[in-house]
């Protein structure tokens, strides 16, 4: 058993889901909380699964450079590595060989490159790719893709779109493991014929998901909102869509309005570690002397650990003195706040008010000050 997802409400584009994995189902529109190096920074499985995340993302690069991708095999595969019962979707590395790696060397056979962590040479081909995450065991995999930066010139662009889709095939012959889904991903940045020649070529390999790359890499925001619609629609609508490494709140709820079901983005649990806790009113910087004496919770309401234990004045604390509790406990309420944010998604599809839980949201958020 793979993967199966049902549609079930609709509300415009938005749309609720379930996506049943070999680990567990997974409501959609769903965040996935970033696990690179087998750990979500801050936080055991079991803090993880009481902010409600049923699925987290894992990374092809990372886990074969260390601990080794065979060694995880060895050691019973990721879950159990690990200790994440639940669903995992894994990254293929390409996107993190582009933005971490020095002196890499693109080609058609793949990505040559040296390891950011002693600098040994390396290559991730789309075979490879696939080798490491069948190692690693994830429910969901991700082909090998080229991500170009947001500001690239229109050739590399389509360079990256040929190259993307190459790869995608290369992926999808030498993927074997039967209680695995493999993904593919379009890329084309903010190019709309790019991308509709891209998804078309995707979309006739007859992937079980689809990813969209290639947005939040330097582009202004509000052109990837512009594009979003149409990039979605370009995916086939009875499979789940998955918006990889984005982004801040306000980008999910775009996300969702154009029908994306999947989410990853290192922003709460890495804004946490830098004392900036998201709330439905906007950030809030712990380290501010203005909490100091405030005896309120993160945020009211919240149903968290965090927020039904501690005041802003103990985190500020905790921050001023650079405890390490003070990470894990701004890791938890942001994560909890992103899959509470995705859980009232949900229940204003069912309710058919998404546009109206969209537009109260937005008014509602201010910029840290
Ligand atoms: N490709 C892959 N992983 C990614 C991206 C991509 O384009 C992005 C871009 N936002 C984040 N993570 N494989
Ligand atoms: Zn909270």
């Amino acid at each position: 058993m793979s993967i199966t997802f049902q549609v079930h409400r609709r509300d415009g584009a938005a749309r609720t889901g379930s996506l049943a994995t070999p680990h567990g189902v997974v409501e959609t529109p769903m965040f996935m909380p970033v696990g690179t190096q087998a750990t979500v920074k801050g936080l055991t499985p079991d803090q993880i699964a009481a902010t409600g995340a049923t699925i987290i993302l894992g990374n092809t690069y990372h886990l074969t450079l260390r601990p080794g991708d065979e060694l995880i095999a060895e050691m019973g595969g990721l879950h159990r590595f690990m200790c994440w019962d639940k669903p995992i979707l894994t990254d293929s590395g390409g996107f993190q060989v582009f933005s971490l790696t020095s002196q890499r060397k693109i080609t058609d056979a793949g990505a040559k490159f040296r390891s950011h962590i002693d600098g040994s040479p390396l290559e991730l081909t789309p075979e490879k790719a696939v080798e490491i995450q069948q190692n690693l065991g994830s429910d969901i995999a991700m082909v090998l893709d080229e991500c170009p930066p947001g500001d690239a010139p229109p050739d590399a662009m389509r360079d990256a779109v040929r190259r993307t889709i190459l790869w995608a095939e290369r992926c999808k012959r030498h993927h074997t493991r039967p209680d695995q889904s493999l993904f593919a991903i379009v890329q084309g940045g903010t190019d709309l014929d790019l991308r509709a020649e891209c998804a078309r070529e995707l979309v006739a390999m007859d992937f079980p998901g689809y990813a969209l790359g290639g947005f939040s890499v330097g582009e202004a925001p509000a052109a990837m909102h512009v594009a979003l619609p149409t990039c979605a629609a370009l995916l086939p609508d009875h499979k789940p869509r998955y918006l990889m490494g984005v982004g801040r709140p306000e980008d999910l709820l775009e996300g969702v309005a154009a029908g994306i079901d999947l989410f990853d983005c290192v922003m709460p649990t890495r804004s946490g570690r830098n004392a900036l806790a998201f709330t439905y009113d906007g950030p809030l910087r712990l380290r501010n002397a203005r909490h100091r004496r405030d005896p309120a919770p993160l945020e009211s309401g919240c149903p968290c650990y965090t927020c039904g234990h501690f005041s802003r004045a103990y985190l500020h604390h905790l921050f001023a003195a650079d405890e390490m509790l003070g990470p894990t406990l701004l890791s938890l309420h942001n994560v909890a706040f992103y899959l509470r944010l995705m859980a009232d998604a949900r229940a204003a599809i069912v309710d058919g008010r998404f546009g109206l839980f969209r537009d109260r949201c937005l008014a509602r958020w201010h910029p840290a000050p």
